[in-house]
């Protein structure tokens, strides 16, 4: 689905390379696997090392990442839950964009809101979107506290802190659930390999 252009006088242009032919070219399907989690849950470091594991494997796969996404994309963008539904829809786009060049998109943001993960699994109702639960407790989140904001958020330095003082919306029905806490990082890997195998994204691996 597209969204309506704020001005009426432009019109879509379709090119004269299909998705199936980049698709062929690669030899692999390009879908968004959307993973979605608490700050600190695993996200990225699940995300990179899946697409890391995807190119070895000569699949072409690409990371949008949050915290980087904010320097650039989504820099004008803050954590009220109006700005996260802009940055979830850019992303979104950004994510169809991609698939439609064949690649196989790994997105690591928070994305808290059902509502926007909802709106992105019908932007890309066309490929395929792969809600990945990145379930880790709060309580692990924050013990970890990588980037030392969980402890600023309790002292009340950040607000809307997710978890904290903004809430996290947990999938009610994702393609794949994994639980960082009680896996080693391969083990949870292999799970979303397994997940892009069993929907016909990448061949078994040999
Ligand atoms: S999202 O809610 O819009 O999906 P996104 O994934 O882009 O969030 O960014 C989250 C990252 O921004 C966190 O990992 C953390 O490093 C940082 N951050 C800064 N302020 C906040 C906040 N108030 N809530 C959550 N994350 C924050």
């Amino acid at each position: 689905m597209s969204e309506t252009p704020k001005s009426a006088n432009v019109v879509w242009s379709q090119g004269l390379v299909t998705r199936a032919q980049r698709e062929a070219l690669l030899r692999h399907r390009a879908v968004t696997l959307w993973f979605t989690g608490l700050s600190g849950s695993g996200k990225s470091t699940l995300a990179n090392h899946v697409e890391q594991a995807l190119v070895r494997r000569e699949a072409l796969a690409y990371v949008l990442d949050g915290d980087n996404i904010r320097h650039g994309l989504s820099a004008n963008l803050g954590f009220s839950a109006e700005d996260r539904s802009e940055n979830i829809r850019r992303i979104g786009e950004v994510a169809k964009l991609m698939n439609d060049a064949g690649v196989i998109v790994l997105t690591a943001f928070i994305s808290p809101y059902r509502s926007d993960r909802a709106r992105v699994r019908e932007t890309l109702a066309q490929g395929g979107f792969l809600e990945v639960f990145v379930d880790c407790p709060l309580e692990i989140c924050e013990r970890r506290d990588v980037k030392g904001l969980y402890r600023q958020a309790r002292a009340g330095a950040i607000a809307e802190f997710t978890g904290i003082s903004a809430p996290y919306e947990p999938p009610l029905a994702p393609e794949l659930r994994v639980a960082t806490a009680e896996h080693p990082l391969e083990a949870c890997v292999a799970q979303v390999l397994g997940l892009l195998e069993a929907r016909s994204v990448i061949p078994g691996a040999r």
